[in-house]
């Protein structure tokens, strides 16, 4: 069933006394879930920098020149040798992410294809986060044995206008719609953190909540405040606001699998604990998120252990896709959206970072 969610009723819950919200948070998990088992992704950052977008959390934009390790496009023995590692350690999906704004109809775009069958030839889930993508796009991945998209919304509507100006909410919704048409599965959250409100982030849970099908997973990010990033002051979120956020979440979308994700080398072993109880069935393990530092798994495994916790099986949650004969790509041109208003802070440090650059 497809609830409908008024913002008071969200922002309500979000607010509530906080262990009214996680008790009631963690009986619905039980309800829906295994709250004994937490399924584990990799990251794999499989084409690292460089990005044309302006988003003002991320490392990964060209224009901010910051210090993280560039990367051309991963070879498939490259991206075998990472799956094989992670699935070793527990980890049941690899998520391959790329800087780029959107997918192109190209040869790079044929090696992704050639990554996402091989990590398919693994057993493992497959999980791509490429930027924007056409209908076409998503039934290629689809056919090449993806099994789910993650593509964040980020933020409410209204806010993202403040983060980014390269590209629009809607363009988001039309990718996510675009990956659902190929039958892939969503993964797609946001981030806390930034400077948005409560009533921002109970919006963008109500945007995930109506879609004709809700998410799979939803991943709840706490800001990585990045040097050189126009976000790089922003203070650690309080774990506190996270468990808020993951409860919240829990009772808004009671069938999606919660993702506590980026953000956990802040967080203590009890404050995730919380986060677990107040229904997170899902984590990013390994010691490094796409550029950023994350606990390595031993960590994690002692913590799973402390807490009765046990990975989760590949494909628990649904069927592996089978790898189909790949036709090649198709020719169409691929327009998106380019706003262009202005986020006075974004320009501002594109130009500090350019002068910051040129002066090493
Ligand atoms: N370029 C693609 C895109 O933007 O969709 C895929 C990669 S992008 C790095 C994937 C997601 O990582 C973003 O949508 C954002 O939610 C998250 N992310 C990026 N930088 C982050 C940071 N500093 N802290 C927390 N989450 C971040
Ligand atoms: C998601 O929601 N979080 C992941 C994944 N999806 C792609 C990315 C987190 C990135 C954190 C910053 C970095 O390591 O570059
Ligand atoms: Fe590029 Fe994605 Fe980073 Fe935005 S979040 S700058 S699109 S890599």
């Amino acid at each position: 069933m497809n609830r409908k969610w008024e913002l008071k009723e969200v922002l309500d819950i979000y607010n509530g006394p906080l262990l009214e919200l996680v008790f009631r948070a963690a009986k619905l998990h039980r309800e829906h879930h295994n709250s004994r088992k937490v399924q584990i992704s990799t990251l794999l950052s499989i084409k690292t920098g460089g990005c044309p977008e302006d988003c003002s959390y991320c490392p990964q934009a060209a224009r901010y020149h910051t210090d993280i390790e560039k990367n051309e496009l991963m070879t498939v023995e490259q991206v075998r040798s990472a799956a094989l590692t992670a699935q070793a350690n527990g980890s049941s999906r690899l998520c391959m992410g790329a800087a780029w704004r959107n997918v192109k109809n190209n040869s790079d775009f044929d090696q992704v294809i050639d990554l996402v069958k091989t990590v398919n030839g693994l057993d493992m889930e497959v999980c791509c986060t490429l930027g924007m993508l056409t209908e076409n796009q998503a039934k290629r991945l689809a056919d090449a044995g993806l099994y789910a998209y993650n593509h964040n919304l980020d933020s409410s509507e209204e806010f993202y206008k403040e983060i980014i100006s390269t590209r629009g909410y809607e363009d988001r919704l039309e990718t996510l719609d675009n990956a659902r048409k190929a039958n892939l599965t969503l993964c797609s959250g946001g981030i806390i953190g930034m400077g948005e409100t409560s009533e921002d982030r109970c919006k963008m849970l109500i945007t995930l909540a109506n879609l004709e099908t809700p998410p799979e997973s939803v991943p709840i990010n706490a800001l990585v405040a990045v040097e050189g990033t126009p976000l790089e002051e922003q203070k650690t979120i309080p774990i506190w606001e996270m468990i808020r956020m993951v409860a919240t979440t829990r009772i808004v979308l009671p069938g999606s699998v919660v993702r506590l994700s980026a953000g956990r080398t802040e967080m203590s072993s009890e404050g995730q604990a919380l986060c677990f109880l107040a229904g997170a069935g899902s984590i990013f393990a390994g010691n490094k998120l796409l550029t950023t530092p994350n606990p390595d798994f031993v960590e994690d495994m002692d913590l799973f252990n402390i807490l009765g916790l046990k990975p989760e099986k590949a494909f628990a949650n649904g069927k592996q896709p089978k790898t189909k004969f790949d036709e090649k790509g198709s020719k169409e041109k691929v327009k998106w959206s380019r706003p262009d208003h202005k986020i006075e802070k974004n320009i501002e440090y594109s130009k500090k970072r350019k002068a910051v650059q040129k002066g090493k």
